[in-house]
């Protein structure tokens, strides 16, 4: 008696395997990427900080991921990071998780930690100040990051720092650099010269030199939310601007804004020599 298999043709019989195999494909492929992809198990009540890897001389290539890792530091907010190249839903570093949310954005983190978290960095300042401090963060983190990132990979300057101390190769620079070139044109910086821009950046460098005086922290004697911002960019003009024909700017032109990146390193960073790589020499560890 002829099966039921074989009342199919040979045709129906290739069709029946091949949809069989695609429905045993896919579901291998789900299956694996549950296994693969699924979200770590963390701690709770610690802050999940994900960024990149260590910098050569600074916690971090990423301005923002210095100011967040020291504002955790300065709000001492139990914290444990996670160095890896994944990016925020809103496609940047850093992001945080806590408690299972995920939140983008170093500003809007900062924001839900306060508010989940009752910290308030700023209740000694009055209002006045509190937007004078507001408007420093601005300027520094709107206008004088993007000055970091022209100087740091669109200037035809030695980027052998770039390149060999961070390690970064040839091909993501070159990839940073049509990026950036794109994204300082949109901003409106990115269309002027270097030597208009280099103008531009050192005004805003002495008016930041002129607020902070020889004041210890941006607001007075003690550090206040802005701070972490502040530092978080100045880092990078101080410890990684190497390469750029500007490297000692700080320590020629405006030895106050060097003092107050030593003292922010002193007070919130006792373990930086763990947490930067000497220039590629070493592992940080931690
Ligand atoms: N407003 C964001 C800025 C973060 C940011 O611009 N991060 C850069 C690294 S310095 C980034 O992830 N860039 C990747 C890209 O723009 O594609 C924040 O405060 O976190």
């Amino acid at each position: 008696m002829e099966g039921l298999w074989d009342t199919f043709g040979d045709s129906s019989r290739t069709i029946a395997y091949a949809v069989g195999g695609v429905v045993v494909a896919v579901a291998s492929v789900v299956v694996l990427r549950k296994i693969l992809f699924k979200g770590k198990e963390y701690p709770r009540d610690i802050v999940i900080l994900h960024q990149i890897g260590r910098g050569p001389y600074a916690p971090s290539l990423t301005p923002f991921a210095v100011k967040l890792e020291t504002y955790l530091r300065m709000a001492r907010i139990p914290y444990q990071n996670v160095h890896s190249l994944k990016m925020s839903s809103k496609g940047k570093v850093p992001w945080i998780e806590y408690n299972g949310k995920t939140v983008a954005d170093s500003t809007l983190c900062i924001n839900f930690l306060n508010e989940k978290l009752g910290v308030d960095l700023n209740k000694h300042l009055s209002p006045r100040e509190k937007g004078v401090a507001m408007a420093m963060q601005i300027m520094t983190e709107d206008h004088m990051y993007w000055f970091l990132a022209l100087f740091r990979y669109v200037y035809d300057n030695d980027k052998t720092f770039i390149k060999e101390r961070s390690k970064i190769g040839f091909i993501v620079v070159w990839i940073f650099k049509y990026m950036v070139a794109k994204h300082t044109r949109a901003q409106g910086l990115g269309r002027h010269t270097e030597v208009e821009v280099t103008q531009m950046f050192k005004k805003d460098l002495q008016a930041l030199s002129d607020f902070i005086g020889d004041k210890k922290f941006l607001m007075g004697d003690e550090p206040c939310e802005s701070d972490c911002a502040v530092f978080g960019q100045l880092s990078q003009f101080y410890w990684h601007f190497l390469g750029t024909g500007h490297e000692n700017l700080f320590r020629d032109k405006y030895p106050n804004l060097a003092a107050y990146c030593e003292r922010m390193k002193e007070t919130f960073w006792p373990d930086w020599d763990q947490c930067n790589t000497h220039g590629s020499t070493r592992k940080a560890t931690k």
